[in-house]
């Protein structure tokens, strides 16, 4: 069965009560594929997950997830309100095609709701010019943990490798810290989009081959 694709990006919102806004019915599409509009099958969708990002102020958690949806970087000068969400499907290697539904978080009183009780992955993003967004991934990782299924896969994410020459963090702060907490590392660029696909490919393998 042939269907045009839309993607679908959901709308900001502050309230709670649009958080679970279930799947939208959108067939798969090889992410590898620029374009806003093309043919598809979605006949072999085999599973729904859900991940959330997250992360203090300005590491660039918007961005990155414009990023990996559109394959170029947008400016982003408004701070996220409350929570969106995108979709976005993506084909394995395998031949599988897994749905994501991602979402944006500002806040942490709404990221716990987002959590429970069906997130599959967190992304845990700090700022590499900022040590301070690296301080605080202690305690996202710490509430992931606490308000998400035991099984949940979190990737600890540096942003915005980019800014090499600001960086307050070195590669291997990050990556020592995400062996001490047990999760994945990768160090990525929004701007640039270098390890972004590799950052949610490698989350969604860790999630959907159990
Ligand atoms: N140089 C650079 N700037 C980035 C990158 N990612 C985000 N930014 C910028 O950092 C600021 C905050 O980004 P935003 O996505 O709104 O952060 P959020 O608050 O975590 O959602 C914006 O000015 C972005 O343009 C990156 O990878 N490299
Ligand atoms: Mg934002």
């Amino acid at each position: 069965m042939k269907k045009i694709l839309h993607r679908v990006i959901g709308s900001s919102s502050s309230s709670s009560d649009d958080i679970d806004c279930g799947f939208q019915d959108i067939p798969p599409v090889d992410f590898t594929t620029p374009t806003t509009q093309e043919t598809v099958d979605f006949k072999n969708s085999v599973a729904k997950y859900k991940i959330i990002i997250v992360g203090d102020s300005g590491v660039g958690k918007t961005s990155l997830i414009e990023s990996f949806k559109n394959k170029n970087f947008q400016l982003h000068t408004s701070p996220t309100m409350g929570v969106d969400f995108s979709v976005r499907d993506l084909k394995l290697d395998n031949g599988d095609t897994v749905n994501l539904r991602i979402f944006d978080s500002a806040g942490q009183s709404i990221f716990r709701e987002i959590l429970k009780p069906d997130v599959q992955g967190v992304v845990v993003v700090y700022d590499i010019t900022d040590s301070s967004s690296f301080d605080s991934c202690a305690k996202w990782i710490e509430t992931a943990r606490e308000h998400s299924p035991e099984n949940v896969k979190i990737s600890l994410t540096g942003n915005k490798s980019d800014l090499d020459s600001s960086r307050e963090v070195t590669y291997y702060q990050g990556r020592d810290f995400a062996e001490q907490r047990d999760v994945n590392f990768t160090e990525v660029s929004a701007k640039t989009i270098a390890n972004v696909d590799k950052l949610f490919v490698e989350l969604v393998k860790r999630i959907h081959i159990k």
